[in-house]
């Protein structure tokens, strides 16, 4: 297992020196925020990302994300111009020695939360899904929301660039059906693998965030059964998943600990993410401290079955709370993920030292 931390390159305020001083972290797990989606990801610059990693003694193995266009999600005649152009940014990422990609395929919009900067009682603060507010507002209202509150840091999957047009794009998702979805994804895939195995670069999707539909969109990876049927499209080990318990956590109804032993027993989990939430209701929660007592989500019992699976992928603290005034880009501060990554890396150290 690797412990890696998220950084924003240059959108980022923390400085890789601050990261390289949280123990245990072997690396970042990073991206080209400015870089419009579906452009190639050029060499200098991927490899200007790669030193600038390397210069703070951080590896940089994986990133998150190279997002996916909508003329692939919504199986248009370019996608093909699309996929050509994702197969030559992984070739540029493949020459820096990046091993896994995390991506998405959530439809129009990425996570969704209903208050980016929640005020708790001990006056730290925390992301906050209310399904009721989420099923009631419009997207322009939450993308408002949004602008309003993210004291103007670009929140990853919300770019102003996507937002501009967000309502002409949901339009063309009129009629898009689940299967319709489920084919787009199966193209993707069965064109991207055979590249990803030439690179030697794992594929990981990431789950989609809350795991049900929102805005009358299909929602897809969201539960075990998905899960299996995303994987057996295409049965190439280097086409597997990025867990994260937050995302699939949402529903209760997912047992993460197993979806954690049997999919990573079968090498298929390239990448966690793993966080913590508090449920007030069925479909509400705010992201919690990582702490397992803190929330609603068996950590600790999570951690295990990773270790337990021989896990050697990579692992991030995801979203932490604001704490000790520091104002951040909503879910990705430093001290509450640093905290987060402690807590993980406890667990860790404990298991090594009681079952070997
Ligand atoms: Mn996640």
């Amino acid at each position: 297992m690797k412990m890696t931390i998220r950084w924003f390159g240059k959108l980022d305020s923390i400085p890789l020196s601050f990261i390289k001083q949280i123990p245990g972290v072997s690396g970042v797990v990073t991206s080209l925020m400015d870089i419009p989606v579906g452009e190639v990801w050029e060499m200098d610059q991927v490899q200007k990302l790669g030193e600038v990693c390397k210069g703070a003694n951080l590896e940089c193995e994986v990133i998150e994300s190279v997002n996916i266009h909508e003329d692939i999600k919504l199986g248009l005649p370019n996608r093909d111009k699309y996929i050509e152009n994702y197969a030559e940014t992984m070739k540029n990422l493949h020459n820096i020695g990046i091993k896994v990609i995390c991506y998405n395929f959530m439809p129009v919009l990425d996570w969704a939360r209903s208050t980016l900067f929640y005020d708790l009682p001990d006056s730290s603060s925390t992301m906050y899904f209310d399904n009721d507010v989420v099923m009631n507002i419009t997207l322009d209202e939450l993308a408002a929301m949004y602008r309003k509150e993210s004291y103007r840091y670009e929140m990853p999957g919300w770019e102003p660039e996507r937002m501009k047009k967000v309502n002409e794009t949901i339009a063309q998702y009129g009629g898009m059906t689940e299967e319709k979805y489920w084919e787009n994804i199966k193209y993707f895939l069965d064109a991207i693998i055979p590249f990803a195995e030439k690179y030697d670069i794992k594929m990981a999707i990431h789950p989609d965030d809350p795991p049900w539909p929102i805005f009358g969109l299909p929602r897809l990876i969201t539960c075990r059964n998905n899960i299996r049927r995303f994987l057996d499209l295409n049965k190439s080990p280097y086409n597997g998943i990025t867990l994260c318990t937050g995302s699939l956590g949402a529903n209760s109804a997912n047992d993460i600990p197993a979806l954690v032993k049997e999919f990573s027993k079968e090498g298929r989990i390239h990448f966690a993410h793993i966080r913590n939430l508090k449920f007030e209701s069925e479909k509400s929660f705010y992201e919690s401290a990582h702490y397992e007592k803190a929330g609603s989500l068996p950590i600790f019992d999570i951690v295990e079955a990773f270790y337990d699976a021989g896990f050697d992928g990579y692992i991030r603290p995801d979203h932490g709370r604001m704490i000790w005034g520091e104002i951040n880009r909503a879910g990705y501060g430093l001290y509450d993920r640093a905290l987060g990554s402690q807590y993980l890396l406890g667990i860790w150290n404990a298991l090594e030292r009681l079952k070997k």
